[in-house]
This record gives C-alpha cells, structure tokens and sequence, in this order.
C-alpha cells in the first residue's frame, strides 16, 4: 500500500526538482515571500537573459566583454600554461571565448552550470571551435561544494573564472561563503578571476532592469511559467507585475513580481494567499566598488591580484589569488 501511495503521488523526479519543488514552498511559505533567482534559468529562462544581454539598457555584458577584449592579454597573464580553467555559471561561455583565446595552452576548461541543457549544448559548440582544448562540462549548483573532473584536478595549477557579476545574486555572506567554497574547488595556489557590477547612478542602474521592450518583465514572469509547469502550479501571470529598483542603502537591484489583486495561488497542491500588492522578491543584484570586494574577498583569504575597468568605470574585473 504505501510503496503504491508513493508511486501514485507527483514527487519530482530529480534531485534538481526536488530542491526547486522544496525551495519554491519554502519561499512562498515565508514572509515576505521569495524565490531564490538561480531559478531563473531553466531552458527558456536562460534564453530570455541571453536576450537581456543584448538591450541597449543592459551595459553589463557588453561592458565586460569590453574590458575582456581590451584587457584580455594582460588578464591571461594570471593563467599558467597547462593550468584548468574552471568558469563558475558559465551560461553561453561567450566571456570564456575571450579569455581562451588570450590563454596559453591549457589541460581543460570546465564550464560549470546549473541549467544541465546550456551547459552541455554550450560546450560541444565550444569544442568544435576551440578543437586543441579539452571541454569538460559539469552541471553542478555552484552554491555548494562539487567534483571536478579528475583531469582539471591533475592540472598543475587551476584558474576560476567568475564573470557577469552572478556573484551578486550572492547575499554578502553568501559571496563569502562561495569565495571559501571556492578556494576548497580550486586548491592551494590558484587563481580566481570575477566580473562585477559597480556601484554607480540610481537611474543607469534603473533603466538596466525595466528595459523598453520587456524582456526583463518577461524573464522576471518566467519563473512563474516555470512553477506552473514543473510544480504544478496555476499561477496567473497577467495578474502579476515585474517590479525592479536599486536600493541604495543596501547598493542592490532588487526584483519583485507584485501581485495586482488578492488571490490565491496553488503548488503542488499546497494553497497561498496574495494581498493586492504583495511581492515575492524574485532577485538581488548586488553592486559593489572594487574596495568592497576586495574586501570580502580577503576576508576568506583570497589576495588581490589584478583590477580592469572600462573607462566610465561602470563594471569591473576583479583577479585574486590563495597562498601556496
Ligand atoms: C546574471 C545575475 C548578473 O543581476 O544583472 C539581469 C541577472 N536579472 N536582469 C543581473 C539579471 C535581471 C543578472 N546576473
């Protein structure tokens, strides 16, 4: 009877569900209500950023790719020959490309993420251009410990590489605890290269999240397609509202998804209410200064080693390194 119970109840089916099934409950169940933004990128949630990417408000990517291109030879300094270069959230790889072909020769590269369908179609693309190098995806939550493959283990040295400023969807502590996190991966002597957003005026950063065309609205909203489909939810989605603003005093974008009437809301068959106007926080993005990075990264004992900007001084690269 009860292994026929349990074969008959919707469970989901893999560990990735079961943690996005238990993190979606628990954040509806809290006040106030939040969902957790890595859960953005499924299939199409990761298709809409790639379009986000391109708006004219959106200045992060193409800035980075900038200071990429511009700065590349000298960043590739930091990589030794033959090290494994491992990129935390890869996505598209696009900032990986750059540096690859500024890098020396190198064991592997290893993109890491958690959308398992990006990170394997990204890598075969990415391996038919570069055919020399050895592309070792891993589809992993960069939030936790996770195994390299053992030949970027057997590297004689390895080189994080964390661009698009996804450390700051981290809260402050959560940076650090990723920092520590890591610097256990990548072991005694390495290297670890960020991208991350600077703190600058309040309408840039504005404009940035409530682009004309809708596309952030869109992504922001896919999260809910994304519970109905896969929760079994019945979220109405022209009742909800994206909502997006910088906070200053906490140097963050913050993202909402406003529900525009009283209403209830079912997951897997769990109900929750709505107030009119009441949020769930969808997204933080934290925006730092190179001082404050520095400074969280020393914390956990990375050192500084390296600082591009572009010339408005809108997002930064940021290299450090662990003691031998
Ligand atoms: C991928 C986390 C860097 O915070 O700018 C873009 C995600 N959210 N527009 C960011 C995002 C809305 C993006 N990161």
């Amino acid at each position: 009877m009860v292994a026929l119970a349990r074969k008959l109840a919707p469970l989901p089916q893999t560990a990735e569900a079961t943690a996005f099934a238990t993190d979606v409950l628990a954040g509806l169940g809290a006040t106030p209500k939040t969902v957790p933004a890595k859960y953005f990128y499924d299939g199409a949630g990761s298709q809409l950023f790639e379009r986000i990417t391109e708006l004219p408000e959106y200045y992060p990517t193409r800035t980075e790719m900038r200071i990429l291109r511009d700065e590349g030879a000298e960043i590739a300094r930091l990589i030794q020959s033959g090290a494994a270069l491992v990129e935390f959230g890869s996505g598209s790889s696009k900032k990986a490309r750059i540096l690859l072909r500024a890098a020396p020769p190198l064991a592997a590269y290893v993109p890491v993420d958690i959308c398992g369908e990006m990170v394997e179609q990204e890598a075969a693309e990415l391996q038919v251009d570069f055919p020399q190098l050895k592309v070792l995806p891993v589809t992993a939550d960069i939030c936790f410990p996770f195994e390299l493959p053992a030949e970027a283990k057997a590297a004689p040295a390895r080189v994080g590489f964390f661009p698009g400023s996804t450390i700051g969807n981290f809260e402050p502590h959560e940076a650090a605890a990723f920092l520590r996190n890591a610097a256990k991966i990548l072991g005694a002597g390495s290297t670890l290269i960020i991208g991350a957003d600077l703190i600058k005026d309040t309408e840039i950063l504005n404009a940035a999240y409530n682009d004309k065309d809708g596309v952030t609205a869109k992504f922001n909203l896919n999260l809910l397609a994304r519970i109905n489909r896969e929760l079994a939810g019945n979220f109405k989605l022209d009742t909800f509202e994206h909502h997006a603003f910088f906070n200053r005093e906490r140097n963050r974008i913050e993202m909402h998804l406003a529900s525009l009437k009283r209403q209830k809301v079912k997951v897997t068959g769990e109900c929750f209410d709505f107030r009119a106007g009441e949020t769930i926080h969808t997204e933080n993005s934290y925006k730092y200064s190179v001082e404050s990075l520095g400074a969280l990264a020393c914390g956990v004992g990375w050192q500084p080693a390296g600082v591009w900007t572009d010339k408005r001084k809108y997002f930064s690269i940021q290299a450090f390194k662990l003691a031998e």
